[in-house]
């Protein structure tokens, strides 16, 4: 049996859905190199009705570029640290309100390892447990973002860069558009916040990436642990950051609501994520492989360059 491929959706700038893959496929490489041309051309991809299992994910993965082992250690899969888990379990969740909604496991709009010098160039994302509401993995197309940005936007950001740092929602100033209430941190977290001075001193990414495959301009900017523009520093930054949060909040996205009958891969380069908060009686339980890369143009800064 072959594999199938199409649109995820006829509305989306990105996106396809591959049904049927398995691990006897991927042996081929001209199967391989077709993978690899749909990662660049269109961002995300969904696995479904294939082969859906630990192993065939690393494998998958490791088409798209060597894995690396994640930075923050404390959420590495015991036993098999080329994979990452997320958790969210009432209680050991990071916990918030939206909306009038108490939920765990929220994760605003991202890119992953922002707060890196080095920023991976995608993954696939698994899960292992799903809930039965909530739990929803959104994505936006940052190719599609810079397109729709004004020619005035497009000018005034070109040459400038945003300062990223890591850390709890509660030092986060673009989280969401709607206003969060930040009700409790899970406990790694804090055991990573506790390195943080070492390991994660803040560090700047410009604002405008550009495919090197194809030449398009992706708007390289994550909501999350963005902190301010170095150029116009922590107050005269703010508007243009704020301007350009809501820009990603109000862009077309993809949302995916899980089975453990999917995996999905991504460009951690262009496209950005986002999870919906789950009920707090549910345990979600999700595993990630991180394909390794490095756009080359992350900066760490000094820590006393960056005000806090
Ligand atoms: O749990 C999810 O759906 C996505 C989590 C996430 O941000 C990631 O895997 O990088
Ligand atoms: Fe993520």
């Amino acid at each position: 049996m072959s594999f199938t491929v199409e649109p995820l959706s006829p509305e989306l700038t990105f996106g396809k859905t591959i049904r049927g893959l398995t691990s006897r496929h991927i042996v081929d490489e001209l199967v391989r190199e077709e993978l690899r041309s749909y990662w660049v051309q269109d961002g995300v991809v969904v696995f479904r009705d294939g082969e859906i299992n630990p192993t065939f994910q690393l494998e998958l993965s490791r088409i798209f570029g060597p894995l690396e082992q994640h930075p923050v250690k404390e959420i590495q899969v015991d036993g098999n640290p080329d994979l990452i888990v997320l958790y969210s379990d009432p209680k050991n969740a990071s916990i918030v309100e939206i909306e009038g909604e108490v939920g765990g496991g929220f994760l605003p709009w991202h890119c992953d390892l922002v707060y890196n010098d080095r920023i991976n160039h995608g993954g696939i994302l698994r899960a292992i447990k799903p809930t039965s509401h909530g739990g929803v993995t959104g994505f936006i197309d940052r190719i599609d973002a810079y397109q729709r940005l004004s020619d005035e936007l497009k000018a005034r950001i070109e040459g400038l860069h945003v300062v990223y740092r890591i850390g709890p929602f509660d030092e986060m100033d673009y989280l969401s558009r709607s206003p969060v209430r930040v009700v409790s941190q899970p406990a790694w977290l804090a055991k990573t916040l506790e390195r943080r001075d070492v390991d994660f001193p803040p560090v700047a990414h410009p604002l405008v990436f550009v495919q090197p495959e194809t030449g398009r301009k992706s708007l390289n900017y994550s909501p999350y642990f963005s902190k301010y523009i170095e150029e116009l520093g922590p107050e005269d930054g703010h508007a243009l950051i704020q301007a350009l949060s809501d820009h990603m909040n109000a862009s077309p996205a993809y949302h995916h609501s899980w089975t453990t009958d999917e995996m999905i891969l991504w460009d951690n380069w262009r496209m950005l994520h986002s999870v919906t908060p789950v009920p707090l009686d549910e345990e979600r339980i999700m595993q990630r492989t991180t394909i390794r890369g490095d756009y080359g143009l992350g900066r760490k800064l000094k820590i006393r360059e960056a005000a806090e």
